[in-house]
């Protein structure tokens, strides 16, 4: 019997996109159900993560698995022969997702200090975001992925936020190409992957919510 798989997730969520852009690497066929997450939850989302009532979620023959990167990882060990995007070696699994960790717990908090936050407190999270670019742009270093010469984990953990870039750039006034030029050409290296280009959502369309979500919950404050 084939496997029934079932991604619950938030289209401008870059958590969930990295369990889409690990199903489309793998050739996954899934069926998508989105949450949206503005208007509360479904009951199936608080059965499937009680824990923490938090999407993504996938469920894998009625099986559930919470985390993006749990899931990512979970993905790529249950369809280990497609596309393999850990390493092989324990050590380099082991930097990997080293990174992999790095882009959850630096990128996304400072990602949200930026579209949460306003005055000194948004300044902080943006000088820190630099920062964060700029390490991960070091490990980079002069290779086309941080995979190596392929696409890997830790490109997958990290590339979802490269369409939220714009909003960033539009809510603090700077450019980020300007500052990391290394990191954006991977960026874009990145989207010539199909996996990643039907993935992301556009940049404006994710802009154009972040606003809203500023709007409702940060500006009136
Ligand atoms: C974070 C998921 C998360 O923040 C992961 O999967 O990696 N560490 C988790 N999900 C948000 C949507 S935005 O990406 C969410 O579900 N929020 C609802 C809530 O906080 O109640």
């Amino acid at each position: 019997m084939a496997d029934e798989v079932i991604l619950l997730d938030f289209w401008p969520s870059p958590c969930g996109m990295r369990a889409r852009i690990a199903l489309a690497e793998k050739g996954i066929n899934y069926q998508y159900k989105e949450e949206d997450l503005l208007e509360g939850k479904s009951p199936l989302l608080l059965q499937m993560n009680p824990v923490y009532g938090k999407i993504p979620v996938l469920v894998h023959n009625g099986k559930p698995i919470s985390e993006s990167l749990i899931i990512v990882q979970y993905i790529d060990e249950f369809w280990k022969d497609i596309s393999p995007l850990l390493p092989s070696d324990p050590y380099q699994r082991a930097q990997a997702r080293f990174w992999a960790d790095y882009t959850d717990k630096m990128v996304y908090s400072s990602v949200k200090g930026i579209y949460g936050g306003k005055g000194e407190k948004q300044e902080k999270a943006k000088k820190e975001f630099i920062e964060v670019l700029k390490v991960l742009e070091g490990e980079l270093g002069d290779e086309p992925y941080f995979g190596g010469e392929s696409f890997g984990f830790v490109d997958v953990s990290f590339i979802p936020f490269y369409c939220w870039f714009y909003c960033i750039e539009k809510l603090c006034s700077f450019s980020i190409e300007a500052e990391c030029p290394k990191l954006v050409a991977w960026a874009k290296r990145c989207m010539q992957k199909e996996s990643v280009a039907k993935t992301l959502p556009d940049q404006h369309k994710v802009c154009e919510l972040i606003l809203q979500i500023r709007k409702r919950f940060v500006e009136n404050e």
